[in-house]
């Protein structure tokens, strides 16, 4: 089942925080308001606003994100307050800024099927982004010379589909554009018209561009790809005429992601495919609401309404909020916060729908520095989350579809969020929590309350009220014409998109810079691929098509859980060999300098090339403590932007010598993580119920006194433990006296892949947990393909066979499979061409 098709599901999942608690104990919302208001201004009179911060989330609504940013940056009087869109779509807002002078992005997804290529870089869209996905798929049904390009070092299922895949170098994009923009000034297809009228900055771009480091053969040294690829793409961009970039975190999250923004953005303005239909650079974002969050000014370096830290920005956000204390400076972006909180510089952190120790490059230091702070207040809605932990007083938040808001997806669209679920327990929407702290801390101040807010419309308003500051500045950000809307409109609101008045950005050619033209980027140079040599491998990390971020969301649907079941590093299958490792063993990845590591389960990729690996940034947590990515990454950031480079940390891959394995069923079976070096939790299905299967491993051979004693321990509750080291076994159910098997099953595969069968073989039917070990048994004999109708690629593979089938419906007809949420259908239909049809893949042909 896809993630959005189970948001019913992972919505009942983990225990929700129901109320607020104050240094762990049960408090009131008043207790916890006054102490949170009473703590910010102590610190704020002790040491000035700049000790107080707030790290927030594109998970937030419009007017969540409004009234933090209002709080910070005009009443408490700092900008230190971030959001995890830093570590997402910071180098896109950044190379938007250069180039437009404003955070735009000029494409509509309408636009997606009028265009004659598509070109994915760095977007594994068939997974992140199945619906855009899928409308490109049947974009290019309807119109057989529509050309998708993906640009990808991995050969991921977008790039399968693909008519043309360049698996470019890790982080040699900027190279290829400029090779592309090379090829555009060779041919004569630059658009001169277009460069002399709307742009700047184009000499000293062509000059970098005709070097001899931009020939075709010195971009095929640097990027890897062929000669031949390299020019049927070229070819491709420079002669058609709709051509559409669409973008996503292979850019974004690199230390030269912001050029690379800009490349892709200099090579749709020198040929003029820009603020026409069907064309356009697309950077697509991945929280529903991150376009909302950039739009209020959620980031650090931004003021509010696209507006930066300029004295006229200034004064006029001033006067809308009435703000007693305004920000005059940019604030600490992500990576430098927590830097600085572990310094003590900052003093308090207010951290709401994100998880930092989870998702920001270096965790341990996020863990330490969180443990040092003297202040963490958190809001979530999880009892457990990774991050309640480190929290003096948490805060418990609506959720998805319990709250109600604004959120803007990547065409600019607004579109109302309504709830359809009563609130739980005593949770509350978190511009509610903002508020009431701000109403508070403004009395403790003696200053006029600036949040007096009843709802969600009153924030709304106000929001629309201070963008018409942008009515008589080049900025397109301007929902004035909104100033009438009641709260019946606002109830009975409709998706809107902007520029309000329907005009396609940049369509007159004209931008939000002083003169009105856009510029060009020259960028820096290449980064050095000598350091790279000496590494082993190159650590790419992102997302696994069914899970979501730190998995709060989705890691307790069991039809979720299936696809990946454990936490699993992905390697080319010579360089399985090359490190010395077996496919289905464990291995530790190691950070080459703080030596700091991670264990994870070995798996084939062929798509990968032979420098690199690749780990999903999902478990961690109490899904895989040991297995977090990010204690693994480097805190390598972008000069601009400050996004860090998630896709390229340098790794070295062992083996893990595996003294003892045994995995854990029941209530009590995490307690036996004490004992272990690696563990990981997957939520299966058994009797109608959801179970916890652990997995661990330990270093060293578990002296049976340990074990015992670890066990004893854990065996309050249904609990299997099987240690297949030491090849002995105990069961015991809730009231049963524990039994020990001894010698019970025969090893002789120390990588354990065939756990799960030997213990459904052992247990067999009296015991109740056989079906949850079953399942993950028939799920081991062949790969789940559709979550939602649990269909196994065998299934559908026979299905093909037998049947004849040569279309998707045909299976879809029989199996179902595909058919509910689509997210599985890039992989049904690459079933179908490989086991019926030849493969489709255009070959390379070079005019
Ligand atoms: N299933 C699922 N979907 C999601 C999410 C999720 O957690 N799970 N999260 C959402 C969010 S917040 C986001 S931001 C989006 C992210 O959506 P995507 O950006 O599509 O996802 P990622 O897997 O992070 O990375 C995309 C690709 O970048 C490639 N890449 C790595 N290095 C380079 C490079 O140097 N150059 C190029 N050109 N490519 C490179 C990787 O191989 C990977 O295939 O997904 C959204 N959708
Ligand atoms: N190595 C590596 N690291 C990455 C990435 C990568 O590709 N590789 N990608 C980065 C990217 S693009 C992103 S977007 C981040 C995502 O990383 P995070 O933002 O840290 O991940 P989430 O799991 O989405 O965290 C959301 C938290 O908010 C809570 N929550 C959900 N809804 C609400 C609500 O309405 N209110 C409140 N107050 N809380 C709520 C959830 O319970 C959860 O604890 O990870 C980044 N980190
Ligand atoms: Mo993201």
């Amino acid at each position: 089942m896809c993630k959005g098709s189970s948001l019913d599901d992972s919505h009942t999942g983990p225990a929700r925080l129901l109320y607020p608690k104050i240094n762990g104990k049960q408090a009131s919302w008043q207790e916890a308001i006054d102490t949170i208001a009473t703590q910010f201004h102590d610190i704020r009179q002790q040491h000035g606003a700049d000790a107080l911060s707030m790290y927030v989330s594109g998970q937030l609504l419009t007017e969540d994100y409004y009234v933090a940013n209002k709080l910070m940056k005009g009443y408490v009087g700092t900008a230190n307050i971030d959001t995890n869109s830093r570590l997402c779509m910071s180098s896109a807002v950044a190379s938007h800024v250069r180039a437009f002078g404003e955070d735009v992005v000029p494409v509509n997804y309408a636009d997606l099927e009028l265009a004659e290529m598509i070109v994915l870089v760095g977007s594994n869209a068939a997974w992140t982004h199945p619906i855009v996905f899928r409308r490109i798929q049947q974009a290019r049904e309807s119109n057989p010379n529509l050309k998708l390009v993906v640009i990808d070092p991995r050969k991921t299922m977008s790039a399968e589909q693909a008519d043309l895949h360049l698996p470019l170098e890790s982080d040699s994009d900027v190279d290829l554009f400029m090779g592309l923009a090379r090829y555009c000034l060779d041919t004569g297809t630059l658009d001169n018209d277009y460069i002399a009228e709307h742009t700047q900055g184009s000499e000293a771009l062509l000059d970098a561009v005709k070097q001899a480091t931009c020939s075709l053969e010195s971009i095929a040294e640097k990027t890897q790809v062929d000669r031949t690829r390299l020019k049927q793409f070229y070819h491709w961009f420079a002669t058609k005429k709709r051509v559409i970039t669409l973008y996503c975190q292979g850019v974004n999250q690199a230390e030269n992601g912001t050029d690379k923004g800009n490349v892709i953005i200099n090579a749709h303005l020198l040929t003029g495919k820009i603020g026409r239909e069907g064309c356009g650079p697309f950077s697509i974002t991945g929280q529903p609401n991150a376009m909302g969050g950039r739009e209020v000014g959620g980031l650090a370096n931004q003021l509010a309404v696209h507006r930066g830290f300029d004295q006229a920005s200034i004064d006029k956000v001033k006067a809308i909020w009435r703000a007693p204390n305004m920000a005059t400076k940019p604030g600490l972006k992500a990576v430098d916060l927590f830097d600085a909180i572990e310094k003590g510089e900052v003093k308090a952190v207010w951290i709401m729908a994100t998880n930092p120790v989870v998702s920001l490059p270096q965790s341990h230091k996020i863990k330490r520095a969180l443990k040092k702070c003297e202040l963490v207040i958190v809001s979530d809605i999880c009892v457990d989350s990774d991050i309640a932990q480190y929290a003096d007083i948490i805060l418990p938040a609506a959720g998805w579809g319990e709250k109600q808001g604004m959120v803007t997806n990547s065409e600019r669209m607004m579109s109302r969020q309504r709830a359809f679920l009563p609130l739980r327990g005593e949770s509350k929407p978190d511009w509610w929590a903002v508020s009431k702290v701000g109403q508070a801390l403004c009395e403790l101040m003696k200053v006029e309350d600036g949040f007096d807010y009843e709802s969600e419309y009153d924030i709304f308003k106000e929001h629309v009220e201070l963008s018409s500051i942008n009515s008589d500045s080049p900025q397109l950000l301007d929902l004035s014409e909104l100033s009438e809307l009641s709260a019946a409109d606002y109830a009975q609101w409709q998706p809107k998109q902007w520029p309000l008045d329907g005009k396609r950005p940049f369509s007159d050619g004209q931008f939000a810079t002083p003169n009105g033209r856009a510029n060009l980027i020259v960028p820096a140079d290449s980064l050095s691929q000598a350091s790279r040599g000496q590494h082993q491998f190159v650590l790419n990390t992102g997302r696994d098509r069914d899970q979501w971020h730190t998995m709060t969301r989705t890691g307790f649907v069991p039809a979720l859980t299936q696809k990946e079941t454990e936490p699993t590093v992905y390697l080319n299958p010579l360089s399985i060999e090359r490190a010395a490792l077996k496919t289905g063993q464990l291995a530790r990845l190691v950070a080459p300098e703080s030596r700091a590591e991670i264990v994870a389960r070995v798996k084939e990729d062929d798509g990968l090339g032979l420098h690199s690996v690749y780990l999903s940034m999902h478990w961690a947590g109490e899904f895989g403590a040991g297995s977090g990515v990010n204690h693994v990454t480097e805190s390598v950031v972008d000069p601009f932007s400050g996004q860090p480079a998630f896709k390229s940390s340098f790794v070295e891959v062992e083996s893990f010598a595996i003294g003892s394995y045994f995995v854990a069923i029941g209530e009590n079976a995490d307690k036996l993580g004490a004992i272990a070096d690696f563990s990981s939790m997957q939520v299966t299905e058994g009797e109608g119920q959801s179970r916890n299967l652990w997995r661990y491993a330990s270093k060293s051979m578990l002296s049976k006194q340990t074990w015992t004693q670890a066990t004893d321990a854990a065996l309050n509750g249904k609990l299997l433990v099987m240690d297949t080291e030491h090849g002995w076994v105990t069961l015991s159910c809730a009231n049963d006296a524990a039994l020990t098997v001894k010698s019970f099953v025969q090893v002789e595969n120390k990588a354990f892949d065939a756990d799960v069968a030997q213990i459904t073989q052992l247990i067999g039917q009296p015991f109740s947990l056989s079906k949850t070990l079953k399942a993950i048994q028939t799920e081991a004999a062949s790969k789940l393909v559709c979550s939602c109708f649990r269909v196994t690629e065998k299934q559908i593979v026979d299905a093909i066979q037998t049947q004849n089938h040569t279309t998707v419906a045909q299976l879809q007809g029989q199996l179902k499979c595909g058919s509910n949420c689509g997210s599985c259908l890039p992989e049904v239909e690459k079933l179908v061409n490989q086991h019926h049809q030849q493969s489709e893949q255009i070959d390379v042909v070079v005019k």
